[in-house]
């Protein structure tokens, strides 16, 4: 186990920035040097299982775009330096610990060049579109914004349609947003500032999207440098009182407007539909766009069909469930949102002392916070988590229906849910039932019974190297 973050002050381990992270971890990065239309990097950064750097986009020379940077276990432990299966414990326990703060500095690379005013034209970035019924090309890089009460940094991923060269519409799905907002509001404020950051190190998106009881200790922000275990170094930004990541790639700086709301259509959900569809949102003034010199990298976050957005959002949700269930006294091995689960469903891999514990840790993770947890599959350790038919061989032959499924009615739905209700004059929300099934080996059973057959050598010998 780690030593805790607090005690260690030097920076080790992890790199600093974006590019030299794609650099250390080079192994695992697909580049794309052939020409790519900006019409066809969604479709395309879809289809890879891993981080794809696009380097050659005609209609944008000069940037970089990069995706898929979380979508599996393998990207994802190397976003915090440590091997698969030391992954989601490490994140659980970095999350424990107290919030490292920033570094502030006074200028960095993501000050090479400077654009302020009527110069700052965000559509000049490789801002794509996300899906065919997409009316403006789609921001989906991490935001930052200050809790005028606390001086906190709060971060979530506002999806932001870029409608203008220098005007946004915002869509904050997250309470805290909304929040720190009304908190403006109530000061007399008429705008509130927001930086939106992209190309940082892919763990300051996952402290970006966490999502619990924070605000009265301390923002996303602060814990960047807890969960990476190293330094954040912040500058100040050139037209809103707010400090940026001094090392990323491109950061443009806003101002929300507080009154007024916009209608737009067709949210892509993570659960791969177009849902809601519509909702009305406030419009964002840009004040200045401030990126590196040298071929900066955009980021997106295609949003579907299985990408970042089904993972990055819930990686903190599994380190608290981590947790949680850890608290019950089960040896829990993973819990996991997976892509093909579309944000709603949660799977629960644990080894457990007798019956009883496996409806608990149910119920615990159907309780949950978040609207992700409508359908929830508890496994054993030789479930293999990386294989969806492996996963639905576990609920085909180690449940019985009538005894190791809990159904719960009427619980708060997914508003990116089909199935679940609308709620009459309450748009967005729905309601909507949960399901926990138990999978897993068990203990009222000889468990020679659930002893998989496979192949003599099975896992050793590979059919590639016959072909
Ligand atoms: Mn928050």
């Amino acid at each position: 186990m780690a030593v805790p973050s607090t005690a260690r002050r030097s920076n080790q381990g992890l790199d600093a920035s974006l590019r030299e992270y794609l650099e250390t971890n080079a192994d695992i990065v697909t580049r794309i040097t052939k020409p790519v239309r900006m019409d066809d990097i969604g479709a395309l950064s879809a289809q890879s299982d891993q981080p794809i750097l696009f380097e050659n986009i005609p209609e944008k020379p000069g940037f970089r775009l990069c995706d898929i940077l979380v979508k599996n276990r393998r990207s994802q432990a190397r976003t915090i330096g440590v091997d698969s299966a030391n992954y989601l414990k490490t994140l659980a326990y970095r999350l424990r610990q107290p919030a490292r703060g920033f570094k502030n500095v006074k200028t960095g690379p993501v000050k090479d060049v400077i654009q302020i005013g009527a110069d700052a034209d965000w559509t000049k970035l490789p801002i794509p579109f996300h899906k065919d019924k997409d009316a403006a090309p789609y921001v989906t890089a991490m935001n930052i914004i200050k809790d005028p009460e606390t001086g906190f940094y709060n971060s979530c991923h506002a999806g932001t349609h870029a409608v203008g060269p220098r005007r946004g519409l915002v869509s904050f799905v997250t309470p805290h947003s909304h929040i720190i907002m009304r908190k403006y509001r109530e000061m007399g404020a008429e705008y509130m500032p927001i930086a939106y950051v992209f190309g940082v190190p892919p763990a300051y998106e996952i402290m970006a999207n966490f999502s619990g009881l924070h605000m009265d200790s301390w923002g996303e922000m602060e814990m960047v440098g807890t969960i990476m275990d190293r330094d954040v170094e912040m500058v100040p930004c050139e037209t809103i009182d707010l400090t940026v990541p001094a090392v990323a790639e491109i950061v443009v700086e806003g101002r929300i407007k507080l009154n007024g709301k916009f209608r737009v259509g067709d949210v892509t959900s993570p659960s791969m539909y177009h849902l809601p569809h519509y909702e009305e949102i406030p419009e964002v003034e840009i004040t200045a766009v401030t990126m590196r010199a040298d071929r900066p990298i955009y980021r997106n976050h295609q949003t579907t069909p299985a990408t970042d957005h089904q993972t990055l959002p819930r990686l903190c949700h599994e380190a608290v469930l981590y947790n949680r269930l850890t608290e019950i006294g089960l040896d829990v091995k993973d819990v996991r949102f997976p892509t093909w689960g579309a944000a709603v469903s949660c799977i629960l891999q644990f080894n457990y002392p007798r019956e009883g514990f496996v409806n608990d840790a149910l119920m615990t993770a159907m309780g949950a916070p978040w609207l992700n947890t409508k359908l929830v599959v508890a496994v054993s350790p030789d479930t293999d988590l990386d294989d969806p038919a492996d996963v639905y061989h576990a609920i085909a032959t180690r449940c019985d229906p009538a005894r190791d499924i809990i159904v719960v009615g009427n619980t708060r739905g997914s508003p990116y849910d089909p199935s679940a209700k609308p709620i009459e004059g309450q748009h967005p929300w729905r309601t909507v039932g949960k399901m926990g099934i138990d999978a897993t080996v068990k203990s009222r059973h000889d468990p020679a019974d659930f002893e998989r057959a496979w192949p003599r050598n099975w896992g050793k010998v590979k059919l590639e190297d016959y072909l």
